[in-house]
């Protein structure tokens, strides 16, 4: 008898979204602990989109994959959600303007919510004064960031800017990630937090709030 298939090879192999939940569905039930999927298929999705760079995978595969990977957390949310838990505060998440990007933006908002936070994610392409605009009506601890194109990095910059000249810089902690942002390059941008996944986001947003929400 061969051996029952990882997340990891369903979602490689392209498999039929209803054995992707059987799995989940029995991990959950032999108590593993939902957290350790959701890392299983955030590793997952990075070997995906380095596999689609080496032109290994099509774009119609990394699409089906995209959806698959969606279907996967949304049966995981309920396992993982923080609510019932009082709320460790506010978060306003979304992809800066110009980008579409949301598979990691997506799992950080997931775990956030794991981990009891409330979050606002405003979505994909969103324009500076829309942050602004959020972070004045919903006053959140923390502003989170993506972006995955380095052209959309000076969009980053925008949004910081943008909270400058509307008075709400030392109103909230902003986070940055996504792929082309390094420590240095959130420092230099202004940011007062980077995390290159969702475990170290969580980490560091935990750390941001506990330092309070000025800069
Ligand atoms: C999937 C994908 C797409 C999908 C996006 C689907 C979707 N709904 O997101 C589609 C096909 C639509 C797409 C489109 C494009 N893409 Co694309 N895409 C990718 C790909 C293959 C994977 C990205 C991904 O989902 N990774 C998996 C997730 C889990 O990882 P992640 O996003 O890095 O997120 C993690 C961390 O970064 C972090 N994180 C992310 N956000 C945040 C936010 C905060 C606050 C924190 C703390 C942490 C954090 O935590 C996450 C979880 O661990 C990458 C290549 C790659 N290897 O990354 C290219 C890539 C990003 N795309 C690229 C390009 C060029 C494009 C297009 C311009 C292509 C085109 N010519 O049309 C368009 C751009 C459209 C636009 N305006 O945004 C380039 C960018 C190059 C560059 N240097 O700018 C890449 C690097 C591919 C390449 N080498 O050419 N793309």
């Amino acid at each position: 008898m061969s051996l029952p298939k990882s997340l990891r090879e369903l979602i490689l192999g392209l498999a039929d979204i209803s054995e992707i939940k059987d799995l989940i569905d029995n991990e959950l039930r032999s108590h593993k602990n939902p957290q350790l999927i959701v890392d299983e298929l955030s590793q997952t999705l990075r070997e995906v989109g380095d596999k689609y760079e080496r032109g290994e995978l099509f774009l119609s595969e990394l699409m089906m994959i995209g959806y698959l990977a969606s279907e996967a957390a949304s049966n995981l949310k309920p396992h993982l959600s923080g609510a019932g838990k009082r709320s460790r505060g506010k978060t306003v998440m979304g992809t800066v303007r110009g980008d579409i990007h949301d598979v990691g933006k997506n799992i950080v908002v997931m775990m956030l919510q794991a981990d009891g936070w409330e979050v606002i994610d405003l979505g994909v392409d969103v324009p500076p004064e829309e942050f602004v605009e959020a972070i004045r009506k919903e006053k959140p601890v923390i502003l989170g960031l993506s972006a995955l194109l380095t052209s959309t990095l000076e969009e980053m910059r925008n949004v910081i800017k943008a909270l400058e000249k509307s008075g709400l810089r030392d109103k909230v902690k902003v986070i940055v990630g996504g792929r082309p942002i390094t420590r240095m390059i959130a420092k230099e941008m202004g940011a007062d937090g980077y995390a290159d996944d969702s475990v170290a986001a969580i980490r560091a947003v935990r750390e941001m709030a506990r330092r309070g929400g000025g800069t």
